[in-house]
């Protein structure tokens, strides 16, 4: 068989299903191969930023790697910005990037250009496959590298006439890697630190924010002077009642040294020590007080799990966590204004249980987590790269891995206009996603950054870079324009039945909720 099938062939049998993709020339025998192989599900994404975005969602949630296919330098590089927000999630994602054939390179054709230099800057992993009959065996590389642990961006750069070209034969999985065992002495120090009454603070990410490893957590602070933190950003929290609630580390420098305090030890649990998202005049990078220790009990490679409970079997038996209890808020009046705080308070009276929220809600957002701390159970996936437009590609591959649960994309306004194009492959795909977009019609968090900087106080020339008002833009229209049903909402009480509604209704829809800022 042609190296294409071979590819598809052993990329199924190593449990990658699912491809997003945005092809080219270069990538034709890839796509011709999809009637050959019907175990692998296409998706198709009309900008390769939503297809990298939604291997993200689909690799957060479904703990194993999509595929994605973007067409040489130029489509990978339009893939780049949510592959960094993949890399910082340390999801799972085997990238496939078409190139000119090997015999062609040399005439530096037009779409020429440095994929393997592209590639390395988000990827843990880079092969070119130079024969048709080695391909199989890069892919299944490839999958073993992107499992991990830790999870990362395998890319495979494939050539188009070892795609084309007869003579592979599929090859088995090949065996990813095993974490890595707790560090006894980081374990002793941990339990000293405990045992030692002094104020001690854990910073869970990764792998520790999902249920049970939380709990994990919980339970080594229970009934001790120690609280549990959760990095800025995480890949994937699993919260809501009868799960511990923990409290996020603040974005801005001050709140979250104002969180951390006090503290004697700080404790890393598969997240990196707390450093301000950016350098600003007279304020320190490293938000570690002076004096805190810092424990690191797990990192990305290793068995978190199994390094807690080693910290549990030193320590014996201790206190049981509190656990968050199902408390919703009530939906506010019907006619109050749609501010931060009322669009909270009905997403936090409405969010159905299970769901997944994909959370680029930005500054409008500020109150949302809150509100539904004691909602139902439920996932909640947030930017870990900083790297805006990740919301909607990521809710589509949320939508993707768990058919039956509803994903709800809270995106703001300006992050939605990066990847909007993902509204089309909901609806192509009959997604179950229920996007809000928070419209404040700005880039409201630049307005802010802007003062923190210590910039000039901002001009009529300067504040206009930020703002989003002339022309307004129509997302009921931009949402119709791609297939998806969408309404408008400027109170309460529209918010709150429109959203409702939508939340009730099978397949994508689109609330844009008017801020009243
Ligand atoms: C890829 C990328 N480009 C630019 C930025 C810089 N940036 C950070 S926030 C922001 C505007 C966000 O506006 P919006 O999504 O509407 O949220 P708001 O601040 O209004 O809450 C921009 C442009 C970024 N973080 N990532």
């Amino acid at each position: 068989m042609n190296g294409a099938h071979a590819l598809l062939h052993t990329l199924v049998a190593g449990g990658v299903d699912t491809c997003f993709m945005n092809p080219g020339t270069s990538e034709m025998h890839f796509v011709a191969a999809l009637d050959g192989v019907p175990e692998m599900r296409g998706v198709l994404t009309l900008f390769e930023g939503v297809a990298t975005g939604a291997a993200d969602g689909y690799a957060r949630m479904a703990e194993r790697p999509a595929a994605v296919l973007l067409h040489l330098g130029p489509g990978l590089g339009n893939g780049v910005a949510n592959l960094h927000n993949a890399r910082r999630a340390r999801s799972p994602v085997v990238t496939v990037v078409g190139d000119h054939a090997t015999y062609h390179k040399q005439f530096d054709a037009p779409l020429e250009s440095d994929i393997d230099a592209l590639a390395s800057n988000v990827s843990g992993w880079v092969r070119r496959s130079m024969k048709t009959e080695e391909l199989p065996q890069d892919a299944a590389d490839a999958i073993a590298h992107a499992y991990g642990p830790p999870g990362q961006v395998a890319t495979l750069i494939l050539p188009a006439d070892v795609s084309w070209s007869d003579g592979a034969q599929p090859a088995r999985p090949a065996r990813s890697g095993v974490a890595r065992p707790p560090d006894e002495g980081v374990v002793d120090e941990v339990a000293r630190a405990l045992r030692s009454g002094e104020p001690v603070g854990f910073l869970v990410g990764g792998r520790a924010g999902r249920a049970g490893v939380l709990e994990q957590v919980g339970a080594l602070a229970a009934g001790r002077p120690a609280k549990v933190l959760c990095e800025t950003f995480p890949a994937r929290l699993e919260r809501g009642a009868g799960r511990l609630d923990v409290e996020r580390l603040a974005y801005l420098g001050e709140r979250a040294m104002a969180q951390l305090e006090g503290l004697a030890h700080l404790v890393v649990v598969d997240a990196v020590s707390p450093v301000s998202f950016f350098a600003y005049p007279g304020k320190p990078s490293d938000l570690v007080p002076d004096g805190c220790r810092v424990h690191r009990l797990a990192g990305p490679a290793d068995d978190v799990g199994a390094a807690l409970d080693a910290v549990a079997s030193v320590l014996g038996p201790g206190a049981v966590p509190t656990l968050a209890s199902l408390e919703r808020p009530g939906l506010p009046d019907g006619d109050d204004p749609l501010t931060a705080d009322v669009l909270a308070r009905t997403i936090g009276a409405l969010l159905p249980e299970d769901a997944i929220v994909s959370d680029e809600a930005n500054t409008s957002g500020l109150f949302i987590a809150g509100a539904t701390a004691g909602a139902p159970p439920h996932d909640w996936l947030t930017l870990t790269g900083g790297a805006i437009g990740m919301g909607l590609p990521l809710a589509t591959g949320a939508a993707v891995a768990c058919p039956g649960r509803r994903v709800l994309a809270l995106e703001a306004d300006g992050s939605a206009m990066y990847t909007a194009q993902a509204l089309w492959t909901m609806a192509r795909e009959s997604a179950d996603v229920t996007v809000v977009i928070l419209a404040n019609r700005s880039y409201a968090i630049l307005n802010m950054e802007l003062r923190r900087v210590g910039a000039a106080a901002g001009g009529p020339r300067a504040r206009s870079m930020l703002d989003l008002r002339d022309p307004e833009l129509d997302f009921v229209s931009l949402a119709a324009g791609m297939g998806l049903p969408a309404t408008r909402a400027r109170t309460g009480g529209e918010l709150a039945d429109q959203l409702g509604r939508a939340l009730a209704t099978p397949g994508p829809s689109l609330v844009e909720a008017v801020i009243s800022r």
